[in-house]
């Protein structure tokens, strides 16, 4: 099954597709400097002109973006566009508590929206399929862009959103449901619902198209026996886009970028260094077409492997693996992305000390998130309710700072084991790499 949905794109020889990064960097170069002071300035810092930069191979003279850059920057310091060509933000957690927020011209979003439809054909979907999205809608990308990728495909969009799974249930069996997009936790939770309800012979699926977090070999085979379909790795990140930077074919051996819109490089995350084809490193975009927030050389984090050889299924773009980690402490917890600093902000803002314990679980396939405090010995009491209140303020607080639930437990002053090196934060039990 070879199917694409802009084949002289997916499919174009190596050579067409580096004139493209070529011509693209060019101009996006010149586009950033003329828009954005702050990345002029860093490419002054570093004695490189637009000029400097004639193709792929000068993309290492430019200076890197990092997450804090953005939170610098935050809110409009990297919009190249002015605001009035500006049609949507979407937006992401940061690293204290300052949201990534992430400009689209019209532009940008029917870029995106392509990037998307490819991930979509590719796991098979035509005119005659109905989508169901259950990715969260409103300022995370995963929604959006999936909604945005069915419509360009032609398929009937069911826009679910997350949660409510019984009638999420209910319409994938009534309205006949063909490929489900969500993340790859729900998916096995829907499929645990979907057994528990007795209703798995009337569910139509075939595809599922699940990214936004980490999940196993092991797990994708699991989903693919219970819900009896394909399942499709897809990768993106809210700074690129966000969903559809790269896909899965039906090959299932790594995901194609979509390079003719984002170059990648892989770096070595220490010296920043470039490293050749097949070294692991963090991988780092430059966005090429994107006019509202084009970020050049952004360092997503992510521990990557490229692959360039050529795959069976006919597409000539590059392949990533797996994310097989993060060069710094990002967690993601039922698809929310989670800094320790997030939490410790919250902590101290209350008045906690920095005695805290992070611990991420798995029932089943459902993320657990658990944080363990120390009281000072003033906040030390043994009236139980008093002690529940407090926990409950810190859930609510965590609640508003993460967008997600955290069970806290305060604890005795001095429980917590100190470290003699740096401090054990985080427990991280789910294996996920
Ligand atoms: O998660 C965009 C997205 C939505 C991707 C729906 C796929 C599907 P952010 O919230 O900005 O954007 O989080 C980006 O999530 O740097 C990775 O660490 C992680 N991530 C995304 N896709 C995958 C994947 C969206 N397929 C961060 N496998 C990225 C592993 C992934 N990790």
């Amino acid at each position: 099954m070879n199917n694409y949905y802009q084949p002289e794109a997916e499919c174009a020889s190596r050579e067409q597709i580096k004139a493209w990064q070529d011509e693209r960097l060019v101009a996006q170069v010149q586009h950033v400097w003329n828009n954005i002071p702050y990345y002029k300035k860093l490419m002054e810092e570093r004695g490189v002109k637009p000029e400097h930069i004639k193709g792929t191979q000068d993309l290492h003279l430019l200076p890197f973006l990092t997450k804090d850059d953005l939170r610098e920057c935050y809110p409009y310091g990297l919009l190249a566009e002015p605001l009035e060509n500006c049609v949507r933000i979407q937006s992401t957690s940061g690293t204290t508590g300052k949201r990534v927020v992430a400009f689209y011209t019209q532009d940008d979003i029917n870029l995106w929206e392509d990037c998307c439809a490819r991930a979509l054909v590719a796991a098979g979907a035509s005119k005659s399929d109905v989508v169901q999205v259950s990715y969260g809608y409103g300022l995370f990308t995963g929604g959006p862009g999936l909604n945005g990728g069915s419509h360009k495909v032609g398929c009937l969009t069911l826009p679910m959103s997350s949660g409510n799974t019984d009638r999420q249930i209910q319409f994938m069996t009534d309205l006949g449901a063909t490929i489900i997009c969500c993340t790859p936790s729900y998916a096995a939770y829907l499929a645990e619902t979907i057994e528990e309800m007795g209703v798995k012979d009337k569910i139509k699926l075939k595809a599922g198209i699940f990214g936004a977090e980490a999940w196993t070999q092991e797990m994708r085979e699991d989903i693919q026996n219970r819900l009896g379909i394909k399942a499709y790795d897809i990768y993106g990140l809210t700074e690129i886009s966000g969903p559809g930077v790269s896909f899965e074919c039906c090959e299932q051996g790594g995901m194609h970028i979509n390079e003719d819109h984002f170059i990648p490089e892989i770096i070595n995350p220490k010296t920043g260094e470039v490293l050749p084809y097949g070294e692991k490193g963090e991988l780092v975009f430059t966005s090429i077409t994107k006019k509202a927030f084009p970020l050049l050389r952004y360092r997503t984090k992510d521990i990557c492997v490229l692959n360039p050889e050529p795959c069976a299924c006919g597409r000539t773009l590059i392949r990533m693996s797996k994310p097989m980690g993060r060069s710094d402490d990002m967690l993601i917890v039922k698809g929310v992305n989670v800094f320790p600093s997030q939490i410790e902000t919250v902590l101290l803002n209350k008045g906690y000390p920095a005695n805290y314990q992070i611990i991420v679980s798995r029932e089943g396939y459902s993320d657990q998130l658990e944080v363990n405090v120390e009281m000072t010995p003033e906040m030390f009491s043994d009236n139980l309710a008093e002690i529940s209140a407090k926990e409950k303020e810190l859930v609510e607080a965590l609640k508003a700072m993460l967008g997600i639930y955290a069970k806290v437990r305060l604890v005795a002053p001095k429980t917590i084991t100190r470290s003699e090196g740096k401090a054990v934060r985080v427990i991280d039990k789910r294996n996920l790499y």
